[in-house]
This record gives structure tokens, C-alpha cells and sequence, in this order.
């Protein structure tokens, strides 16, 4: 054999140290493999004694029974209505698909919500007692003529939207009492949108508004009808009980966003009433509940936003975010307060 030598080494002397370097390794990868499975099988055996040691249970008995209850809690359910902005108008071509808003749409999205509100209120009737509702109003029923934009696109005029918002809200009343013994309305005046004048005004807030109208030709539909308790103020913000709950209640729009976000406007009115109102029990609340930013929410275990009729508009659209027609409900137990809240869409 000729050996060759190549940088001062024999290709003989080379596979020599590489065999002697593999023998090395094979040994080391043994003796690992031998290490390795006399842990698998001490972890083996400790599963087999653990295993040996419990015992198979039966499965158990179903006790569960479809049964009617005895006895049923009694609940009161809560319907927050508004922001119905009935006039507005909204193209389908405009908003990227989103939004298509006018009357006939209004109508439409109202019916669906008070069907889906008094069907939970039959599926929850098997297990509670729910003879009274509390419909809280909370305002912005018409579009206005607030912005040029509105004065110039609305669908019809402000007195036709006035009618128009005043019959739905009877009709809706009526509905709700041929349902419940006792239907309490709260109707919270002062929105934005309903105001007479241009620039929002502080005085004479809830009379001077086109949702004094509202509540009137709704109020004059039910006159006759004992089942139905209108709770009407001049006052833009109510302090109105729930079983054993208080709920501060208003449209929301004295609130300012804070960089955009309106949570923290939120906050800071919630914490402003909270104080001003801590020493008088007759003004303390347990929960805040407003309309105005027509994204329904309940937030911090403190505030619960309503809805609205709207879908995703003009503005909304151009802004990049999206509004779901809906309006939300919860119901309130004498005992454990507010649960359930829920948001009824279209
Ligand atoms: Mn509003």
C-alpha cells in the first residue's frame, strides 16, 4: 500500500485517529442510552405502583331532573332604550357595505330588539319571578338639526321625526305592558341630538328639547293604560331604584373623551358624582347608566352603556370603527343586584 502524505500527515495516521475518535464517541452515547432507559424504567415503575394504589371509580348516578321550580326569586328586568337618531340617513354605497340607516330600517332593527328582549324574559320566567320591567329612556331619539350635515341629509323633518320617535316609543310601551303587570318608564330628557337650540344648553335642558315632545305623544298613547307608571323630570340626571339596586341615569353626553378614549371620561364623571354624592343617601348610587356612545358596554362592574339604533355611518365609517345596531337589557335581583347584562343585536 502506498501511503500518501499530505501537510505533514499520512493519510493512514488520519483514518486512524478518526476510527479511535468514533470508538470514543460510541462509547459515550452507549453508556448515555444505558442511563437514560434505567430512568424510564424507574419512571415506569413508580406510575405502575401509583396506578395500583387508586382505586376505579363508578360513574356516578345522573341526578340532574327537569323539574319546575318551587320556588321562584323574583327578578326585575331593566330595557334601556335610545338613541334611536329616527330621521337619520345612512347609504349602504357610502359606508363600505356597513350602514344603511333611514325609517323603514329604524323600524325594522327596533322590532327585531323587543322580540329578542321579551323572548329572554319568557326563557328566564321558568326559573324567576319577573312581574314588573323598568324601561329606562335615555334620550337621542330623533337625528336633529344639530349639524349642518344633518339639516341637509336628514330624511324627513325634525316634526316628523318628532312623531315618528314618539309613536315607536308608545307602540313600544304598550308592547312592554301587555307583558309585565307593572312597566316603570324613566324617561331621561337632554340629549344631544334632541336639543331645540345649536349650541348644547345647560338650562332648561329637558324642556327645551325636542325629546319633551318625544315623551309626550308616548305618555298621551298610554294614558288610559294603569299598567304603565311614566316617571317624567326636568332633571337630565335620575337617581331611580331597582329592587334593592340605585342607578344613577342620564344620556351620557356631558362626559369628554380623553385623548379620543372615553373610558377615562367615564371614570372621571363617575368619580366626581360618587363623591359629590356620598353624603346624602338619597343621591348615592350603586351603578351609572347612560346612552350616547352607542357602543353597548359594561365597564369597571360600575357602568352600563346602551346601544344604539344606528349602524356603522357616514362618520363612524371614516373614522375606521363600526357600530352593530343594539340596544341592552339586564336583570336585577333583590338580593346579588344587577347580572346578566345583555346586548341585543340585530
Ligand atoms: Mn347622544
Amino acid at each position: 500500500m502506498v501511503d500518501v502524505v499530505v501537510d505533514g500527515q499520512s493519510e493512514v495516521d488520519r483514518l486512524l485517529n478518526r476510527i479511535a475518535a468514533l470508538e470514543e464517541r460510541n462509547r459515550m452515547l452507549t453508556s448515555e442510552n444505558k442511563d437514560l432507559r434505567r430512568r424510564l424504567g424507574k419512571r415506569d415503575e413508580m406510575v405502575r405502583q401509583v396506578a395500583a394504589v387508586v382505586q376505579t371509580e363508578q360513574p356516578p348516578k345522573l341526578m340532574y331532573r327537569r323539574e319546575p321550580r318551587k320556588h321562584r326569586p323574583r327578578v326585575h328586568p331593566v330595557f334601556l332604550l335610545g338613541d334611536w337618531h329616527i330621521g337619520e340617513k345612512a347609504e349602504r354605497d357610502a359606508t363600505g357595505g356597513f350602514g344603511e340607516y333611514n325609517w323603514g330600517v329604524t323600524q325594522k332593527s327596533h322590532g327585531v330588539i323587543l322580540n329578542s328582549f321579551l323572548k329572554w324574559v319568557y326563557n328566564y320566567r321558568s326559573i324567576y319571578l319577573i312581574e314588573d320591567c323598568t324601561v329606562m329612556c335615555l334620550g337621542d331619539w330623533i337625528s336633529g338639526d344639530i349639524h349642518d350635515e344633518l339639516r341637509v341629509t336628514n330624511e324627513f323633518p325634525v316634526p316628523v321625526q318628532i312623531a315618528h320617535a314618539g309613536q315607536l316609543l308608545g307602540q313600544t310601551i304598550r308592547t312592554l305592558s301587555s307583558e309585565f303587570k307593572k312597566v316603570k318608564v324613566v324617561e331621561v330628557g337632554g340629549g344631544n341630538h334632541d336639543r331645540v337650540t345649536r349650541r348644547p344648553q345647560h338650562k332648561q335642558r329637558c324642556t327645551n328639547s325636542y325629546s319633551y315632545l318625544v315623551y309626550a305623544i308616548a305618555n298621551e298613547m298610554n294614558q288610559g293604560n294603569s299598567r304603565v307608571e311614566i316617571d317624567y323630570s326636568d332633571d337630565p340626571k335620575r337617581i331611580v331604584k331597582v329592587g334593592n339596586t340605585r342607578f344613577l341615569v342620564e344620556h351620557g353626553d356631558a362626559v369628554r373623551a380623553w385623548g379620543a378614549y372615553p373610558a377615562y371620561g367615564w371614570e372621571r364623571m363617575l368619580g366626581r358624582e360618587a363623591l359629590r354624592r356620598m353624603d346624602e343617601s338619597a343621591q348615592r348610587f350603586d351603578y351609572w347608566v347612560i346612552g350616547h356612545w352607542h357602543t353597548p358596554t359594561f365597564y369597571m362592574d360600575m357602568i352600563i352603556i346602551n346601544g344604539a339604533l344606528t349602524p356603522t355611518t357616514e362618520y363612524i365609517h371614516l373614522k375606521g370603527r363600526r357600530t352593530r345596531p343594539a340596544q341592552t337589557a339586564f336583570l336585577v335581583s333583590e338580593k346579588h343586584g344587577p347580572f346578566d347584562f345583555t346586548f341585543f343585536r340585530v
